[in-house]
């Protein structure tokens, strides 16, 4: 592995060259993740990536991630440069919700307070009263709830209803779908659930109602990594994105943990749980992003936007402090 070792150097120079900082998602891959703890930077959820990037005295920000975390980003650091090792990685809850189509829905229903998931274009941010992550998702709407609020909530129709059975609030959900949670199976999670009769199961809740039931755990990513830590079980059947693992098992390194079965009947599967735009964050990209930047590789946002969806940006924040 000569050349991953050539990227890694390469990356390590020159994030000290370019006063920049790595922030990496958990669901990218594990080495990314290694490389960004080893440089000073941040592995965590979008919340969090979030926040250490705009507290960070970095004047560079390399987001290892997909678009909408480094639009947010540049969003609450204007003055940072946010580069990103492809514009390319998008996500399919912030592809199926375009503006166009979501600022009719809005308008449709004038009454409602509009909640939107961190997983959304610029947009679409701009045209909400807050933005939550799943983290503090189910906390908020039972918040809104609790002020007589009426509630649109977008783009995941999984975790939308999921938050709307936590809260019992009055919720009209965007319809919405991860590609990657959307795909676990509920007949080969039983059969595995059978294998394996001393495991816990942990499920994000961008996964199907059916995966939801069979949980001992429902949460978002940090969450579900604490959750291996506090049950008592040996092993783990997980149902979210893989890279998970790396961070999981840092946290529970006694513990097995399973990929929870996405596709086929009966075998579990080992690859399938991967967003294929997370993926795109190899070291050869990162590397070559940090070296030319630029037009393919830095984030802009536009003024007038980045204005507007500061506001629930900045919402979401202080709630969750
Ligand atoms: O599914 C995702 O992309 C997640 C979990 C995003 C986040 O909030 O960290
Ligand atoms: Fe989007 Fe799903 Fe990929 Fe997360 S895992 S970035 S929600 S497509």
């Amino acid at each position: 592995d000569d050349e991953k070792s050539f990227y890694r150097e390469k990356i390590k120079t020159l994030l000290k060259a370019r006063n920049a900082v790595m922030v990496a998602h958990y669901y990218t891959d594990p080495e990314i993740q290694a490389l960004a703890e080893e440089t000073g930077g941040c592995v965590s959820d979008s919340l969090e990536m979030a926040r250490f990037g705009s507290n960070h005295s970095a004047t560079t920000l390399l987001v290892a991630g997909v678009r909408f975390m480094g639009e947010t980003a540049k969003i609450l650091s204007p003055e940072k440069t946010v580069l990103m090792p492809t514009l390319e990685a998008e996500c399919s809850l912030d592809l199926g919700c375009p503006i166009e189509e979501f600022n009719a829905f809005c308008d449709a229903h004038p009454d409602r307070t509009v909640v939107v998931y961190a997983n959304t274009s610029a947009a679409v941010k701009a045209r909400a009263d807050w933005v939550v992550t799943s983290s503090i998702a189910v906390e908020l709407i039972e918040h809104l709830d609790s002020l007589g609020e009426k509630i649109i909530w977008a783009p995941d129709r999984h975790l939308g209803r999921y938050v709307t059975q936590k809260s019992g609030a009055d919720v009209l959900c965007w319809q919405g779908a991860c590609i990657v949670h959307d795909e676990f199976k509920t007949q080969a999670l039983q059969r595995m659930k059978a294998l394996y009769p001393d495991a816990a199961v942990l499920v994000h809740p961008e996964s199907p109602q059916a995966i939801v039931d069979l949980a001992d755990a429902v949460g978002s990513t940090s969450q579900l990594i604490q959750a291996a830590k506090s049950l008592p079980h040996p092993q783990m059947i997980v149902a979210t994105d893989r890279g998970i693992f790396y961070k999981m098992q840092q946290a529970v390194p006694d513990k097995e943990l399973l990929e929870a079965p996405t596709a086929g009947e009966g075998a579990t599967c080992r690859s399938c749980a991967h967003c294929p735009w997370m993926a795109m964050n190899g070291l050869k990209a990162i590397a070559e992003s940090l070296e030319f930047g630029g037009k393919t590789h830095e984030i802009h946002v536009d003024a007038g936007l980045r204005e507007a969806a500061l506001l629930p940006l900045n919402r979401m924040l202080s709630f969750a402090a």
